[in-house]
Parts: structure tokens; C-alpha cells; sequence
């Protein structure tokens, strides 16, 4: 069945769905759908008009995480969830702290006022941005460090959707400029490192770099 991705590349969300596409080998289209004003029809695949959605046929499924568990549930392979239930919890977990305790302050703290505001004509406040990556960001960056310890990934040796979750979120924090400090974050900043040398990571971040280039005007 022809698989759809909707949504706009630099969501931290749609790219997790573009990774795990990749990490699965799912051929698919992109249709480009932005955060903001999407198109009446659109909400019949999204009912809440967020990005990404997908549809596989006549299945139409939104939210990232829901799609995640649809691919590997569907499609099979090597599994992202680790090899046994207390592994794939502990995926969820980390997955969901990065979408949901990260991403506020990484995304739509950082990477939203310093990249995307101007060019959607809203105003953006430095010094909220300052106060989300002294204050906000690093204890949430310090739980995940230590949870990722001295292993190359979250679940040691075996790469899950937990690195890719929370590797999303660091792309978007690179993006604003915004590297993590690796004295700090020594597992994060070096996870972050093998993570965009993987080649599902690696064939989309052109793109991105040259869309983040051209919303700040270095293009
Ligand atoms: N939990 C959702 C979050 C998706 C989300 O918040 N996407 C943002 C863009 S990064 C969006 O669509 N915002 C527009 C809106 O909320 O209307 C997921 O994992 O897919």
C-alpha cells in the first residue's frame, strides 16, 4: 500500500516519522502541510491539524508516537523498542519525555523564536530564550544524561526509537544554534554525533539545513 507522510521537515515530530521510515526501508510520499494554516481536508487525517500524520492506504493515522508503533507493528524488521517488554517501556518512556518534556522548551522554546517567528510574522523574546536554555532546558538534559550513562545509546548497545525521540529534539536545539554543551552532556552531545551519522539522519539533514538557512537569511 502507498504510504503518505504529511508535514513540514524541521517539526522534530515529522522528523522521527522520516527516520523510522528510513530505519524501516518504507518507500514513501511527502506532502508538505505547515504547523500553521493547514488546509480544511487535512483534518480529517489530523482531526487536531498537527503534523505529522501519515496514510497507508485508506488508514489514516496521526501523532508521531502512534505512527512509530504503527510502522514497526506493520512493517516488522528490526525492532525499536528494544527485545523485551521492560525495553520497549522504557523506550515509551524516554519518548515520551522528549515529546512531551523536552520539545516545549527545545523546540517551541528555542528553535520556534529563533528560527521560525520572523518568518511567520511573530515577534520573538531573546531573553525567553535564554531563561529556557539556562534555567528550563538543563536539569531535563541532565535526567537524560544520566539515564543514557557511559552506553552508546539508551538501551546500551541496541539503537532504539528512544534515540531517535530524543536526538530529534537535540537537532532542533543544533538548528537554533544551540549545540549541547558536551562537557556538560558528554552521552547526549556524543549520541547526538553517531546518531546524525546514521544514514537514515544523515540523507535528510541537507534539507533541513538549507530550509533553516533560508528562514534566517543566510541563503
Ligand atoms: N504529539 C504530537 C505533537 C505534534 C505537534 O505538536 N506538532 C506541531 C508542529 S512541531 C504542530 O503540528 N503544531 C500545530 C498545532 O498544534 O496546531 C506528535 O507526536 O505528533
Amino acid at each position: 500500500m502507498a504510504v503518505t507522510l504529511y508535514g513540514a521537515i524541521l517539526s522534530p515530530y515529522v522528523r522521527k516519522v522520516r527516520i523510522l521510515l528510513a530505519e524501516h526501508q518504507i518507500p514513501y510520499q511527502h506532502q508538505f502541510i505547515p504547523p500553521r494554516g493547514q488546509p480544511d481536508w487535512y483534518y480529517d487525517i489530523s482531526p487536531l491539524g498537527r503534523i505529522p500524520a501519515l496514510t497507508d492506504g485508506d488508514l489514516k493515522l496521526a501523532d508521531s508516537a502512534v505512527i512509530a508503533q504503527y510502522l514497526q507493528d506493520s512493517r516488522g524488521g528490526p525492532s525499536l523498542y528494544g527485545s523485551n517488554p521492560a525495553d520497549a517501556a522504557r523506550v515509551r518512556w524516554l519518548e515520551k519525555y522528549a515529546d512531551y518534556e523536552v520539545a516545549p522548551h527545545s523546540t517551541f522554546g528555542v528553535f520556534f523564536p529563533r528560527i521560525v517567528a520572523r518568518s511567520v510574522g511573530e515577534s520573538a523574546d531573546e531573553a525567553q530564550v535564554q531563561r529556557t536554555l539556562n534555567e528550563h532546558l538543563p536539569p531535563l538534559l541532565d535526567y537524560l544524561e544520566r539515564e543514557l550513562g557511559n552506553r552508546p545509546w539508551f538501551l546500551g548497545q541496541q539503537f532504539s526509537l528512544a534515540d531517535i525521540a530524543v536526538g530529534c529534539q537535540l537537532i532542533n536545539l543544533a538548528h537554533a544554534g544551540e549545540l549541547i554543551d558536551e562537557y556538560r552532556w558528554p552521552g547526549l552531545s556524543s549520541l547526538l554525533s553517531r546518531l546524525t551519522a546514521r544514514s537514515s539522519v544523515s540523507s535528510i539533514l541537507p534539507a533541513e539545513h538549507a530550509l533553516v538557512a533560508k528562514l534566517t537569511g543566510r541563503l
